[in-house]
């Protein structure tokens, strides 16, 4: 940390960094999977980073936290039983918990060290264990979709990049794995990545998915401090009649504001899905 500065450098995003001034370093330690710090920043409140990549931010945790839970849900006519992989600081599960239809979520988290650090420091997200229609499971979501047939409504994979613990979720046997814990009709939505740094990543996902699943789509949410300023959202879905710009479900402003959305709303779902031609033409999601 120079001089009350964190700057986050990646292989991912080489020749560039974004940085945080640094408040105090509320905690730092080495997990059996990756190094855990957290950080109290003079503009963005709490910070927890992984391996020296931002994971979320207290001021704007809400704009990927919301479209990687509601784009999915809302994109399904009855979501019931819904899986999450990754996610450890409790955020996308307290998303997914505001939703109407939702029963039961399951969570599969491959550290237990960053749920208990969010505990502690981030209790504003690990609010979402709070729930008592979760399920945590402490292990690598990958094996864990080994062990799923025909399951879940909705499945979100929250994972870190694949640089790391998290490198096998982007991977195609992954998606077979996804494919057939699904029921049918089912979605799936994973950190997409960014379409100015990952175009070669991100076109293979989506050429390897379009194989799996008869209907692709790519969004994105703007926020500050993931690279580049946003965050790709990979969905699939087993059902080819599914249009994913177009919401099943709409939500009134009195709705919205009673879940505490503050990004997500049926305007945004749409507008999500329409990408520059640049990336339109890399990506080509249709
Ligand atoms: N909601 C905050 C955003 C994240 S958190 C990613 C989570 O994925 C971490 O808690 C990490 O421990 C977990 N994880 C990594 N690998 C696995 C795995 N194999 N199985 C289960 N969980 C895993 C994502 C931030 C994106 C950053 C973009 N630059």
């Amino acid at each position: 940390l120079k001089q009350g500065w964190f700057s986050e450098l990646s292989v991912l995003w080489s020749g560039q960094s974004f940085s945080l001034q640094v408040e105090q370093v509320l905690h730092q330690e080495k997990s059996k999977y990756q190094d855990i710090l957290v950080l109290q920043t003079k503009s963005y409140g709490t910070v927890l980073v992984l391996d020296g990549v931002i994971q979320c931010t207290e001021k704007d945790e809400f704009s990927y936290q919301e479209m990687i839970s509601f784009l999915p849900l809302a994109s399904h006519p009855n979501p019931k039983k819904v899986l999450i992989i990754g996610g450890g600081d409790g955020g996308v599960a307290r998303e997914v918990a505001k939703y109407p239809t939702v029963e039961s979520i399951t969570q599969c988290e491959i550290d237990d060290r960053v749920i208990e650090v969010s505990k502690k420091y981030l209790p504003f997200m690990a609010s979402g264990f709070d729930s008592p229609k979760l399920t945590l499971h402490v292990g690598d979501g990958f094996e864990f979709m080994g062990k799923h047939q025909n399951e879940f409504d909705v499945i979100i994979t929250d994972s870190s990049d694949p640089v790391g613990p998290a490198e096998s979720l982007f991977q195609e046997n992954y998606y077979h794995l996804l494919s057939s814990a699904l029921r049918p009709g089912g979605i799936v939505c994973s950190q997409g990545e960014n379409m100015w740094y990952h175009e070669s990543l991100i076109s293979g996902m989506m050429k390897f998915c379009k194989r799996i699943f008869p209907s692709v789509g790519y969004a994105y949410t703007s926020i500050p401090t993931y690279p580049g300023g946003q965050i790709g959202l990979l969905l699939c879905s087993k059902d080819p009649t599914t249009k994913f710009e177009t919401p099943l479900r709409q939500f009134s402003d009195q709705e919205l504001d009673e879940m505490n959305l503050r990004y997500y709303s049926s305007e945004m779902h749409t507008a999500a899905f329409i990408l520059p031609r640049f990336a339109q033409k890399a990506i080509r999601p249709r």
